[in-house]
């Protein structure tokens, strides 16, 4: 018998987590899946679709932000860091870092080992000079960074306010391992989502190409095509808004009258109306995040926002 390929090996074990997910948020009330589940390659391809539509602020504005700040970071950071980006493959956003800070290391920490050996490898041919690894983590759960104590002083980064896909208090948590991960004397820098008028959010996840509904629709694609779930895709809505009271954007597919999805052998009943929550995408004020990161173990050093107030990237120190 041939063993079979590594690929296929993870895709059995991600089809698996996908499918115990998907049996569990469907089941439970209200339904839910986790925001993690967008990011296969085609989500992967929509999400960088997002990034480019005019009402999605925050990618470019924390764009600006990092090429404004870059010098003071180089300047915080100090000389021989190793470079630790957490959710590898802003690859414009850590270019740009590279280039002010000049690291002696970069370690790509991802979730996903196709695309972060995809990502590091084109890295490290760009930089020649550089010390590029990677290391495979899913930082939802417990997580350990291969670091050598005596080593260069890490400085993690961690853009795109990814770190709003959690509740706060898994946030928290998040953050802790990391700073313990870390060790001491080192850095973070995060870029957060600010607080603003609905009005803008509220565009932002709903742009008029259809590129964030066609995001979202991409799970219930996957559903269909990798756990042959029976499901109408067209059945259920994009929606999207903020929830004030939560300081949080949510995104729901609504089932557009009544209808039924089978799964693994089971048949789920949908009434009119009735969500699937597929995102929670939190906003933070600055003092918010501040208290935040002191929760998790962090010192806030600095905070730099764009001129609007849209986004923010933080300093903080372990
Ligand atoms: C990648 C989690 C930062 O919350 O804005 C974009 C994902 N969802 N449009 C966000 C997303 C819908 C994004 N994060």
């Amino acid at each position: 018998m041939n063993e079979p390929a590594p690929e296929t090996l993870a895709d059995d074990a991600g089809r698996a987590e996908l499918l115990e997910a998907a049996l569990a948020g469907l089941r439970a009330r209200p339904r839910g899946l986790s925001p993690k589940f967008f990011y296969d390659e085609r989500g992967s391809r929509l999400f960088d679709a997002i990034c480019e539509q005019p009402e999605y602020y925050p990618t470019r504005t924390e764009m600006a932000i990092l090429e404004t700040i870059r010098a003071e970071v180089a300047e915080l950071a100090g000389r021989d860091t190793l470079l630790v980006e957490m959710g590898a493959g802003a690859a414009r956003k850590v270019r740009l870092l590279l280039d002010a800070l000049e690291p002696a290391g970069y370690l790509g920490a991802d979730i996903s080992w196709d695309f972060l050996r995809e990502c590091t490898e084109r890295l490290a041919a760009d930089y020649p000079w550089l010390d590029v690894r990677a290391a495979c983590v899913d930082y939802s759960r417990d997580f350990d960074l291969p670091l050598d104590p005596d080593g260069p002083r890490p400085l993690a980064f961690f853009p795109g306010s990814s770190i709003g896909n959690f509740h706060p208090e898994e946030a928290r948590a998040v953050l802790a391992r990391l700073a313990a991960a870390l060790g001491t004397e080192a850095g973070l820098l995060i870029g957060v989502d600010l607080k603003k008028d609905p009005a803008i959010l509220d565009a932002a996840y709903n742009d008029a190409a259809g590129v964030t509904a066609a995001f979202n629709h991409n799970l219930l694609l996957r559903l269909r095509d990798e756990l042959g779930a029976d499901l109408d895709p067209d059945g259920f809505a994009h929606r999207a808004f903020y929830n004030t009271e939560a300081g949080r954007v949510e995104m729901h597919l609504a089932s557009q009258g009544p209808q039924r999805i089978a799964l693994g052998g089971e048949v789920f009943e949908f009434e009119d109306g009735e969500t699937i929550h597929t995102e929670c995408s939190y906003k933070y004020t600055v003092e918010e995040f501040r208290d935040l990161g002191r929760s998790a173990g962090f010192s806030p050093r600095r905070v730099w926002t764009d001129p609007e107030g849209l986004f923010s990237v933080h300093y903080l120190t372990t």
